[in-house]
């Protein structure tokens, strides 16, 4: 027996995130052992993640698992699984807007569907929370293109575009939009006093708050707010009990609900923001939070009104550290959210084969290594 067990993978980023894509065929089918080959090949748990590909941070501790769907009107299946450096948790539960955008593109190169054109659109299915969205990809002559001129912030450079349509978004995580059944609560928080928020799931279940509230301004710097502990303790103790009266129970333990301090826009967008995914400060945003950030925008006496410069809802621009994310929100007559479109990139940064200890897994579909 080989003392490594390759297992066929490709290094993606899927917008401002990175990670291992994989074949779900090429991973053992029982969850507990796949969990512990992914925990293998990005090298958690570890601060450093020296022993694997992971890159250190919850951006680049990411994992996608892409397969070819059976379900009518769906093409492809996709499975996010956020890993950290510092446990040994792999949660599939949310989703993740970012890594999405490289399962088309993953799935293409490795020759699981067909380039239907010089673009081609596949309906995807994000295992996570049920999510449907249509993803474009630019394929020119039948293979997938990654140069191009559009600009992500977060990003350096540019690249094709890749084009993502979210289908339905609402109550991802929480089952609905307003999972506390109110637009905004006023929440105790111990040693604190009491704060307002909005909790809100439109792809990302998340908690809400005015940056001022905080006695903070959202314009720091992701340094300056990841070293402040105080702040940060506060937004933890805020963050545990939204989630219970969100229906989310204990999350501790959980990535979820996300974090965002909001204040007025600095650059002509919408609002200003500083995310937290939930205990690092984001250094841009995720994808599925600025839908849900930017629906915040548009709703009546969530925490974002009276912050927030909102004109068309098709085009609404939410700032962050790196930038701004454009989002294209979809409503219906009466001013509802039906719908997001928003332009992320994506690229095929390596292929080959992950090399897992056989002592975790010897490759066998019925391995029982504990
Ligand atoms: O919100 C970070 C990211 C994400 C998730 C996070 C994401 C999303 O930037 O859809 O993309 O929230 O942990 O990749």
């Amino acid at each position: 027996m080989s003392a490594q067990t390759p297992v066929p993978a490709m290094l993606m980023r899927g917008g401002s995130s990175k990670g291992l894509f994989f074949a779900q065929s090429d991973l053992p089918a029982d969850e507990n052992l796949r969990n512990r080959v992914l925990l293998a090949a990005v090298g958690s748990p570890d601060p450093r993640q020296i022993d694997g590909a992971g890159g250190a941070h919850p951006l680049s501790s990411k994992v996608g698992i892409v397969s070819v769907s059976e379900r009518e009107g769906v093409d492809l299946e996709f499975l996010f699984a956020q890993l950290q450096p510092q446990n040994d948790i792999v949660d599939t539960k949310p989703n993740c807007g970012n890594m999405l955008a490289a399962a088309v593109p993953f799935a293409l190169e490795k020759g699981m569907v067909r380039a239907r054109g010089e673009e081609t659109t596949l309906r995807v299915l994000t295992l996570n929370t049920g999510m449907l969205s249509d993803i474009t990809v630019q394929t020119p002559g039948g293979v997938v293109c990654y140069e191009g001129s559009a600009k992500i912030d977060g990003v350096p450079g540019t690249s094709a575009p890749v084009l993502i349509r979210f289908l339905d978004t609402e109550g991802s995580v929480a089952g609905s939009l307003l999972p506390t059944g109110s637009i905004s609560d006023v929440f105790d928080i111990e040693g604190f006093g009491k704060l307002e928020a909005t909790c809100i799931d439109n792809g990302m279940p998340m908690v809400l708050v005015r940056a001022a509230d905080l006695d903070c301004t959202a314009y720091e710097g992701v340094a300056d707010l990841n070293s402040n502990e105080t702040l940060k303790a506060t937004l933890e103790k805020l963050r545990l009990i939204a989630a219970e009266k969100m229906g989310l129970g204990d999350v501790s333990a959980k990535n979820y609900p996300k974090m965002c301090l909001l204040n007025a826009p600095l650059h002509g967008g919408a609002v200003h923001t500083r995310c937290f995914i939930p205990h690092v400060c984001h250094e841009a945003i995720g994808v599925l939070a600025a839908v849900t950030i930017a629906t915040a925008c548009v709703m009546e006496n969530s925490v974002a009104d009276g912050l927030a410069a909102v004109g068309n809802p098709a085009s609404l621009s939410i700032e962050h550290p790196g930038g701004e994310f454009s989002v294209a929100l979809e409503t219906d007559a009466g001013g509802r959210v039906t719908g997001a479109a928003l332009i992320r990139t994506a690229r095929n940064i390596m292929r080959g084969e992950i090399m897992i200890p056989s002592r975790i897994w010897n490759g066998k579909p019925s391995d029982d290594t504990k």
